[in-house]
């Protein structure tokens, strides 16, 4: 059983990202966007049988429920934005090596086909969404989500995900998504990270570690 739900920590501080993703950015997309999701999906279950358990759980139980589509929108965007987090980190982006270096080279044929296969998912999302790399049936693959959706309901395991909502890059880039996208592959994902959701352990409980 979990505690009510909150806003996680960030895993750095808010400068960590620059200057590649600004301070400012961060408070506005970490400190107001993220914050009222955690807090809209805490109010809408609470007193619910859904009000002690994992975000994952209530994100999936939404996704059942056309009823529930507002919960479903601020639960999903709350992990979906922790998960988002964790994907980055200072002085990341470099090309990844070990299993995972091999998995992408195996289903993609290079670290660059990868790089602009997922440059062309992000760049082309209409609108708001999401880019991901997902494990799917034991198969990388490169998506795109809109607006909340995210592949935790669609029985694919997240591996990696860009935000490309305008509020992730607006006051750094403003209409260039593109330099965005660059600048995450180049300089921030955490392919630690990464790694980790491909290789080790119960992917169902890291999935709830990350709410
Ligand atoms: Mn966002």
């Amino acid at each position: 059983m979990a505690d009510r739900l909150k806003l996680p920590d960030l895993p750095y501080e808010m400068k960590a990202l620059e200057p590649h993703i600004s301070e400012r950015t961060l408070e506005f997309h970490y400190g107001k966007h993220h914050a009222t999701y955690v807090k809209k999906t805490s109010d809408a279950v609470e007193g619910t049988p859904l009000e002690k358990q994992p975000l994952v759980n209530i994100v999936r139980a939404a996704a059942q429920d056309k009823e529930q589509a507002g919960l479903f929108n601020n639960a999903a965007q709350a992990w979906n934005h922790t998960f988002f987090w964790h994907c980055m980190t200072p002085k990341g982006g470099h090309e990844p090596s070990g299993e995972l270096g091999k998995r992408i080279s195996g289903d993609f044929g290079s670290f660059d086909a990868f790089c602009e296969k997922f440059e062309e998912a992000a760049v082309g999302q209409f609108g708001s969404g999401w880019a991901w790399l997902v494990e799917d049936g034991g198969k990388l693959d490169i998506v795109s989500t809109s607006n909340a959706d995210t592949p935790l309901v669609h029985g694919k395991t997240p591996l990696l995900t860009l935000d490309v909502w305008e509020h992730a890059y607006y006051l750094d880039y403003q209409n260039r998504r593109p330099d965005f996208v660059k600048a995450f592959l180049e300089h921030l994902v955490n392919w630690e990270f990464v790694e980790q959701n491909l290789v080790s352990g119960d992917v169902e409980e890291k999935l709830r570690a990350v709410g």
